[in-house]
């Protein structure tokens, strides 16, 4: 087994490290032996329920088991990154902990992403397979992966979940013919890299979270303890489930750690979404701020049809939720909310079960652990005092010290004593609660969705025709944020017109929601005042254009 220090991570300082293993906030276990536990008390309750399957623990054990002998047969082993793309279905459940039995490690890809980023992801985490799905919402998944291991020489397997009377693509491997009998296999290190996870980032090379077993189940335990997650918790994995948020706050693998159920939802449209919660008993769900708008609104007409009455909990985050919004989502849906305001590189807030309305609705909560610190500062790095908005620095047991062979960005997103510089301007009231009030970094929230301005100013700029570009956000009623990219052309007879510059975006193989929403050709870039070189006083003025 990989230890931690073969692998390009920072860990945490020994002492640190050895104070949170003598304390048992890390339990000294990989999720791997966490799935095991819940198989053993809980072997006929529901594990997982997808559109069209139940698997009880039993049954999603043995198909980890029959999996993981597959992959291994494959000559995939312990150590080895494995990029997973798959929709909101029950093979995701039985492939990641697969991949955690046999001690690989996962690379969290989303189903949007298209050929820029895998590629990208490809080469940041040394990958050698890739595991999708054929189709999914008429996109053929395949191919995009065969394609991208024509770019990325690492990549040895293209595994496909195969779609019904579809023929696979050559040279691919059919998902289901990985099978085996179960082994015996060395047990991992729970101090090691358990998986790779994404930050929505704000530079244009991905940054790859590198989370342990210890870390990583700590935050899924305490959020479990926040939340209310118990054996009868039924969580709907609404969101794509490779996000940080439906994976682990208290997410997927926080029903699991419970014994409780997991509902994949492939859609999050209120007519797919409600129809699972009716069906599977859903008692907890996560949303980010746009799709709570949507669920609110439609139940709010009361003409959906089906009944939302087994559903206690909401959980709302990944960007700021109005606090209109906020007040109108109990009534609707009558389920409590918790706001939820977490990063995959670790530190995660809720607003508590028993705290008083207007901090559920004003507020994005506190911290969930004693043992996470927090600190609000201002430009010089020196604590401000509370009410006042300052960046927001933290470390604790389950945030990350540096990213996945990364200096460049761990230089940039970690102080010298590592805290980690989570980029977002916050409040911080006298009971600890805190308020999101904007970012210091270069990063759209697109309604929970993060775009990075430097990544897309990059594929602007490929553009033959394109001499400069700057992507910022503007507001947007529905998501929040939409991004709005201002380009300067070269002269050409002819120069090329902002749609044709969104297609050519497009056209590079970015995820749809990185498409900028619209594309302004300018003759030149306002006038910033303080210099030329002040792209932070441009990005402010062309804000105000959008
Ligand atoms: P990432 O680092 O890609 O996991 O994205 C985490 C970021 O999402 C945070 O640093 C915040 O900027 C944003 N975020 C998450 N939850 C919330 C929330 N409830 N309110 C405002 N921003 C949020
Ligand atoms: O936006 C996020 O990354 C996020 C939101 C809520 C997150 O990582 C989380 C909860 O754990």
């Amino acid at each position: 087994m990989p230890s931690p220090g073969s692998l390009p991570f920072t860990p945490w300082p020994h002492e640190e490290a050895e104070r949170y293993r003598r304390e048992g906030i890390w339990a000294g276990i990989t999720f791997d032996q966490m799935l095991r536990r819940s198989v053993d008390r809980h072997a006929q309750s529901t594990a997982v329920v997808d559109v069209d399957r139940r698997w009880s623990y039993r049954e999603l054990d043995d198909r980890v088991d029959a999996l993981a002998s597959g992959l291994a047969d494959l000559g995939i082993g312990a150590g080895d990154r494995v990029m997973v793309q798959l929709p909101n279905r029950a093979e995701y459940v039985a492939t990641v902990f697969a991949l955690f039995r046999i001690g690989a490690l996962p690379v969290f890809c989303l189903p949007a992403h298209r050929s820029a980023e895998l590629t990208a992801l490809g080469r940041a985490s040394g990958a050698i397979a890739v595991i999708t799905a054929h189709l999914h919402e008429r996109f053929d998944h395949a191919e995009l992966a065969r394609s991208v291991a024509e770019e990325v020489p690492a990549l040895r397997h293209v595994i496909v979940v195969p779609e019904p009377e579809r023929e696979l693509p050559t040279g691919v491997v059919d998902f289901t013919t990985l099978t085996g009998e179960p082994r015996t296999r060395p047990v991992a290190d729970p101090g090691a890299v358990a998986f790779l996870q994404l930050s929505g980032g704000s530079t244009g090379i991905p940054k790859l979270i590198p989370r342990t077993h210890d870390d990583y189940l700590y935050s899924v335990v305490r959020s479990n303890d926040v939340c209310g997650v118990t054996s009868d918790t039924v969580y709907l994995a609404t969101l794509p489930v490779a996000h940080n948020f439906p994976m682990s706050s208290p997410g997927i693998l926080g029903a699991l750690a419970a014994g409780g159920t997991v509902a994949l939802t492939l859609s999050p449209a209120p007519a797919a979404a409600f129809e699972m919660i009716e069906r599977a008993g859903v008692t907890m769900t996560g949303l980010v701020p746009p799709l709570a708008r949507l669920w609110t609104e439609t139940a709010e007409k009361r003409e959906h049809g089906f009944d939302l009455s087994s559903l206690t909990t909401v959980l709302v985050g990944g960007a700021r939720c109005p606090d209109e919004l906020a007040a109108r989502i109990e009534p609707a849906l009558g389920a409590q909310l918790q706001q939820v305001f977490g990063m995959a590189e670790g530190l995660v807030c809720y607003t508590r079960l028993d705290d008083p309305a207007d901090v559920v609705t004003t507020t994005q909560g506190r911290p969930m652990s004693e043992h996470d610190r927090v600190r609000v500062v201002d430009d010089a790095g020196e604590d401000v005092p509370t009410g006042t908005e300052g960046h927001l620095i933290t470390q604790g047991p389950y945030t990350i010290r540096g990213y996945y062979d990364n200096p460049d960005a761990n230089a940039r997103s970690f102080t010298d004593d590592g805290w980690y510089r989570t980029g977002d301007i916050v409040r911080r009231d006298e009971a600890g609660n805190i308020t999101v009030c904007g970012r210091d970094v270069d990063r759209i929230n697109r309604g929970g969705e993060k775009v990075s301005a430097e990544e897309v100013e990059e594929h602007l700029l490929a553009h033959p025709a394109v001499r400069d570009a700057v992507v910022v956000a503007v507001a947007d009623p529905y998501l929040g944020e939409r991004t709005c990219a201002f380009v300067l052309v070269t002269d050409e007879a002819e120069p090329p017109r902002g749609g044709q510059i969104r297609a050519f975006v497009r056209g590079r193989g970015l995820a749809n929601w990185k498409i900028p929403d619209t594309v302004t050709v300018l003759d030149t870039f306002p006038e910033t005042g303080v210099g030329k070189t002040s792209r932070k006083e441009l990005r402010r003025l062309l804000t105000a254009r959008g």
